[in-house]
């Protein structure tokens, strides 16, 4: 239905501070699908007393007007972004369930696929892309860590270095370091890019604000990286983000609340 498609382009609500919206973004552009498509919505972004990022609802936006709200919990129970909202109104989050969704259904069908035709290949990019959405990103969340901190007494230090962050990053990008050494070639899987890039370029990011040394600690993780964001629609997408590393995390000023010592329970 691509004549539907291109009069009711599906929405994805995302912004370039998340680095989960970052994964279909860059899709997105190295598929080479357009906003008559997926059209990006960008959303707002407050923080909270804690200094922790809150995504909400952009406002003059229609699904915004229709919810009468700006709270993203009211169009997303998870609280979360990316979403994607069908023409039909149904919303799918999660970013690599959206991906494979546009993968099947909305991608120009004669637009060639960055998924690998090969199913080794394709099992390796997904094995990849789980490690970093569920083994890397959720341990290493600021979010997380202010709150770790400030209410059940996590060690404290500055949310970007803290060592639990540190520690989880470390830990996987080790793995990941051998995984490369069967499955990459130029880029993650093989000699051309693949979702696994999309995945594994935001999360790197979210490294280098960490602090960590890529080249000097996992070599062909940054020589993955260095290829992908090399590739001129990543590169664009990386730029419009604010650069190779991620810039925003929290709000520093408000995070001095978590600074003092809390009362021991009990
Ligand atoms: N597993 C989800 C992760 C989504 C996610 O954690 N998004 C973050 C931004 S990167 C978010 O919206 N956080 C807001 C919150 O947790 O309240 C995915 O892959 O889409």
């Amino acid at each position: 239905m691509p004549g539907h498609v291109a009069r009711h382009p599906a929405k994805l609500y995302c912004h370039r501070a998340s680095s989960a919206s970052l994964r279909v973004m860059l899709y997105l552009a190295v598929r080479g699908i357009g906003g008559d498509v997926v059209a990006e919505v960008h959303t707002g972004l407050e923080t909270d007393d804690r200094g922790i990022m809150v995504f909400t609802m952009p406002e003059g936006d229609a699904e915004t007007a229709r919810l009468g709200s700006t709270d993203l919990t009211v169009f997303n129970p998870e609280g979360r972004i990316p979403v994607l909202l069908l023409a039909d109104g149904r919303q799918l989050t999660q970013s690599a369930a959206i991906l494979d969704y546009i993968e099947e259904t909305l991608a120009p069908a004669d637009g060639p696929s960055i998924w690998p035709a090969e199913a080794w290949a394709r099992a390796e990019a997904r094995r990849i892309m789980s490690i970093v959405a569920a083994d890397i990103q959720p341990y290493q969340n600021i979010p997380f860590i202010i709150q770790a901190m400030g209410e059940w007494g996590m060690v404290k230090a500055t949310p970007t270095v803290h060592p639990l962050r540190l520690h989880f990053i470390r830990r996987e990008f080790g793995a990941l370091e051998g995984i490369l050494e069967r499955s990459a070639g130029r880029y993650a899987v093989g000699d051309v890019i693949t979702p696994a890039d999309c995945f594994l370029v935001p999360q790197v990011r979210n490294a280098l604000l960490a602090g960590i040394d890529l080249a000097a600690e996992f070599p062909r993780l940054d020589s993955v990286f260095r290829h992908a964001i090399a590739e001129p629609a990543m590169a664009r997408v990386v730029d419009a983000a604010g650069g190779v590393v991620q810039p925003l995390a929290y709000d520093d000023d408000k995070f001095e609340v978590y600074a003092t010592e809390i009362e021991p329970p009990g």
